[in-house]
């Protein structure tokens, strides 16, 4: 699966990003997730795969494109065994985010970026439309810290594992009103807090990254953005574990919706028996390939943001996978046809 998909896949990622990039600071969320979701789709149905989405745009009667359970790649085709190779016929299972932080994008501010994760069928944990209280932390405390724990147990763990005072921990928490206690106890253990609006998966992944002076990502953001995350932290032995969140009491956003009994009642109906359980990187994305890509639309602490020029752009894109035990950064300069000049600005 690797090797035939890795490059692919960082055009995929590209694509999105440029064409959602084009909506920076318009103020138009939805089209800048739009653009994506048609530019991601696109791309990757040229791949020689076959893919099923399992983490999308929502269900198939919400959304147009990339829906879970839609196919992509031409493998999908029936007639695809005359033109594939066995290894391309084997079913893989994506989850994509074309737009991490359409906020972001809408109103030009750091951190969003188009984003996917794939393994073969299975790999993935096809997450429902929830919350979920997420603890991400580097390498040195994974298995170290625990979501069970309280945030100022956890900032001690922390601080001994990465050999570095509570003072000096930077911890990333979403800005919204069900975090008011965390941020507390957080700032009051000691810790900085560095609030953001959106985007928990850079966030996240930025924990695994020595020298982005991120220590740890707390709280609740949503279910289908853990996995994602957790597919990254799985290839680069950070800590994740995620809870899913079914008590609109406590996600205090619109995302989830009546009561905790019918919630516990839909996630019983996708077989989440136990809406309780502890989900850690390994579990989320449990595959034995796992391969994850995403491309800087604003700049973030990973990556530069599209760079438009006279001739073409310029991406920024990570490409981590299991399997080969690499990360790259790629940098790529987009050529428009008839282009006379190539910047590298
Ligand atoms: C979360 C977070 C995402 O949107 O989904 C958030 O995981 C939405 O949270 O990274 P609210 O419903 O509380 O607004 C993002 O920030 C961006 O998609």
């Amino acid at each position: 699966m690797d090797n035939t998909i890795s490059l692919e896949i960082i055009e995929v990622v590209e694509q999105a990003a440029i064409a959602s990039a084009r909506w920076m600071g318009k103020g138009d969320k939805n089209t800048a997730d739009e653009v994506a979701v048609e530019a991601m789709r696109e791309r990757m149905n040229k791949i020689h795969m076959r893919g099923r989405i399992v983490i999308g745009e929502g269900e198939r009667d919400d959304a147009p494109m990339l829906y879970i359970g839609e196919e992509v790649g031409i493998c999908t085709q029936p007639n695809a065994a005359d033109f594939c190779t066995i290894d391309e016929l084997q079913e893989i299972d994506i989850a994509v985010d074309p737009c991490e932080g359409t906020n972001l994008v809408a109103y030009g501010q750091n951190g969003s970026m188009a984003v996917l994760a794939i393994s073969e069928k299975g790999g993935l944990f096809a997450a429902p439309d929830f919350y979920m209280n997420k603890l991400a932390a580097p390498a040195a405390a994974a298995g170290h810290v625990d979501i069970r724990k309280t945030p100022t147990e956890n900032l001690r763990i922390l601080s001994d594992c990465l050999d570095r005072a509570v003072e000096e921990l930077v911890i990333v928490i979403m800005d919204r009103e069900r975090h008011v206690d965390l941020i507390a106890e957080v700032r009051a253990a000691g810790a900085r807090v560095r609030l953001i609006s959106d985007g928990d998966v850079s966030a996240a992944i930025s924990c695994a990254f020595e020298g982005t002076n991120i220590h740890a990502l707390m709280g609740i953001g949503a279910a289908p953005e853990g996995v994602i995350s957790a597919a990254a932290l799985r290839c680069l032995g950070g800590h994740f574990q995620g809870q899913l969140i079914y008590d609109p009491a406590i996600a205090k956003t619109g995302l989830i919706g009546e009561s905790k009994e019918s919630n516990i009642a839909r996630l019983q109906s996708m077989n989440i028996n136990d809406p309780d359980k502890i989900y850690n990187a390994n579990e989320l994305a449990s595959g034995a390939n796992v391969l994850f890509a995403a491309c800087g639309i604003t700049t973030g602490t990973l990556m530069e943001g599209v760079r438009y020029f006279a001739g073409g752009a310029r991406t920024e894109s990570l490409i981590i996978s299991s399997q080969s035990k690499t990360v790259r950064f790629v940098d790529t300069i987009h050529i428009n046809e008839h282009t006379q000049r190539l910047s590298l600005n």
